[in-house]
Order: C-alpha cells, then structure tokens, then sequence
C-alpha cells in the first residue's frame, strides 16, 4: 500500500496537463484501478485482516482523489497565470497614428452660405439631380427653342427602345427645387437650395458637375430692395468684411426684371481681394420671379411676388480661400484635399468668426 501510495503521489505531483491526471486517475481509483484491485481482495480475507486492510485503502483511495483534485486546480491556476503573463494590454500607451480626412472646400462653403443664410431666415432644401425637363426647363419659363436646352449643354438621358416619353435630364440649376417647393409648401416661401449640377462643358473654369445656391423668397410686398441687402449682408459675412454689390440689367427667361450682380474687388500681383478697390467680378445672378415661374409653381402673381438668385459655389470657394484652379477640386489628389481642406470640427457658425 505505501508503494502504491508513493507511486500515484509523485506522479499526480508531476503530472504536466489534465490528460495525464485523468490517466492516473483511472489508472489508480478507476473501475480496474490499482486501488480498486486491491479493495475486491478484501472479500478473501478474515475479518481481523479486513479490518485493518479497509480502512487503510479508503483512505488511500481518499488521498489520491484529494491529490487529484488538487493537482487539477493548480493546473489550471498556472494556466491562467500563463495566459496572464502574455495576454496583456498597456491601455495607458498612445493609440497609433492614423490619417484624419478633412471637410472638401465646397463642404465648407456650403456650411458656411447656409449658417450666413439661416441666420437670415432662409431654410435649405433639396431635390433630385436627375429632372424631368418640365422641372428643369418648361416651369422655369426656358422655352424649347431656348440655346441651354441644346444637346451641347444638357445630359440627357436614354430612354428604352420604343419608349416615347421625353428624357430626363441632369439638373441645369437647382431652380427644379424651387418648384417643386412652391408647389409643395406654397407662399410665403424663404429657402436656398445648395446643390450640384451639370452641364456639358469642360474647360479651365468649367466643369461638368459644379456646385450653385440658388435663392427664393416669395411673400406678399417682397421687392428688389430686399434683394439688394439680403445679397450685401450675405457677402459682407460671407468675405468677413463690407462688400459693396453693383446691380446690372440683365436677361434670365424666370426672372422679370433681372439683374447680374458684381462685387467690388481689387487686382493686385495676380490676385483678387474681394471687398477693397475700384474693379468688379460677376458673381451671381438675380431677379424678381417672372409670373409664368410662379404659376408654374402653383402659386398666384397676382398674390404673391419675390426675388430669386443663383451663384456658383466653387467660385465662392476659390474667391475666399485663393484656391487657383477649378479642376483640382474634383480631382481627389490627397495632398490637395490636406491643404485645401478644413478640420472636421472647425464648422462655421455666425460666432465663430463667420461674421463682421
Ligand atoms: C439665377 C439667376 C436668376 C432663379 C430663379 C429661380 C426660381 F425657380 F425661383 F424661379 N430660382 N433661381 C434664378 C434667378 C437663378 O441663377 C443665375
């Protein structure tokens, strides 16, 4: 029995993993265990020698499980130990250096034309780039025969083989919104309508897709005069300085009379400086809605009149921020987009420096 003891003893001792354990547990105080061998011999002895001889091998057998048992727990405690040590995470070192994108230019303008413009009570809307050219062409009083309707400066769209409807087109303007707002909302009306859109031409200042604002606001005593200070309180903020607006006659089918507008600029060394000097850029177009746009629209002319306007907000962006080449802006080059951009929290507000 001591033989036995000292056998299962040291080897449960050295035992390395739990299948060696579950071994020697057979092996000892399994059913055809060592252990359990000697505990059917009792049956063959005389009572005096069972009396000594049982008690000892159940203790015996108590022991080894009691070993067992042990063995297995600290198995498992050096296991986790194991895993402790080479499993660990400093979560006080520095993250990583990653690459953080930034706001594209025309992103950042938009923000800022439409904080400038809700400051004012104007809400932005939007709409489809894809129109029928009812939208885009008929309710804007542009009539079929009109030059901006030709091939050369709209996207068409196909229509299927045999399909006779008219095709849609790439929105020309984001005028469509204007409708399709009169025509939802009704008057009063005081929206923008950022957005891109499309027209067939490329060259150094023209690209196919580009970004404009356009404006409409619609009531009932709405005249050229608000026009003219809701245009000035919009460039003054917009350029951070006060900027003088000239007003000349002009032409546009939706708009009777209509206006091009100018802002005081000055030519120095090659560059613009908008809001000092006696020289002009044109930068905007503008009117007073034409009636056939607002019935168009569902809305009453004899009711209600207002003033629209649109410009281009990639040339607002390269105005203010001296970003020379148009092109570039659609490029996607990284190093552009890095020293053009803006950091994404640095959004504009009227107070945080978007003002005068
Ligand atoms: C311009 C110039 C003048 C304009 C007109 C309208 C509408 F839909 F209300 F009639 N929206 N925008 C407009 C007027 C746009 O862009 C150079």
């Amino acid at each position: 029995m001591d033989e036995l003891r000292t056998k299962y003893i040291e080897a449960i001792a050295a035992a390395a993993d739990e299948a060696t354990l579950e071994e020697l547990r057979v092996q000892a105080v399994g059913k055809k265990g060592e252990v359990s061998l000697k505990m059917r011999e009792l049956g063959k002895m005389t009572p005096e020698e069972r009396q000594v001889a049982g008690p000892a091998l159940n203790a015996l057998k108590n022991e080894i499980n009691s070993a067992l048992a042990a063995k297995k727990v600290a198995l498992s405690d050096a296991a986790l130990d194991a895993r402790l040590a080479t499993e660990w995470l400093d979560v006080t070192l520095p993250s990583r250096n990653h690459r953080v994108g930034t706001i594209h230019p025309i992103s950042q303008v938009t923000e800022e034309v439409t904080a400038i413009f809700a400051d004012m009570g104007f809400a932005v809307a939007e709409g489809p780039q894809i129109e029928t050219d009812w939208y885009n062409f008929d309710a804007l009083n542009i009539p079929g025969h009109h030059p901006a309707r030709a091939e050369m400066d709209t996207f068409y769209t196909h229509r299927a083989e045999g399909d006779e409807r008219r095709p849609h087109v790439l929105r020309t303007h984001t005028s469509p919104v204007q409708i399709r707002t009169m025509e939802k909302d009704g008057a009063p009306i005081r929206i923008i309508c950022p957005g891109r859109v499309y027209r067939a031409d490329y060259d150094q200042t023209h690209t196919p897709m580009f970004h404009q604002v356009e404006g409409l606001a619609l009531g009932k005593d709405i005249s050229m005069a608000n026009l003219k200070w809701v245009l000035e309180e919009f460039f003054s903020a917009f350029f951070g300085t006060d900027v003088k607006t000239r007003f000349r006659a002009s032409h546009f089918p939706f708009t009777e009379p209509s206006a091009e507008v100018d802002i005081q600029c000055s030519w120095e060394g090659g560059t613009v400086k908008v809001g000092e000097g006696d020289d002009w850029l044109e930068v905007l177009g503008s009117g007073m809605v034409h009636p056939n746009v607002l019935k168009a629209g569902g809305i009453d002319p004899d009711e209600y009149q207002g003033f629209a306007f649109g410009m281009g907000i990639d040339r607002l962006a390269m105005l203010k921020y001296g970003i020379p080449d148009l092109r570039a802006f659609f490029d996607s080059d990284l190093r552009w987009l890095r020293h053009y951009g803006f950091a994404s929290l640095d959004q504009p507000t009227l107070h945080s420096g978007l003002n005068r």
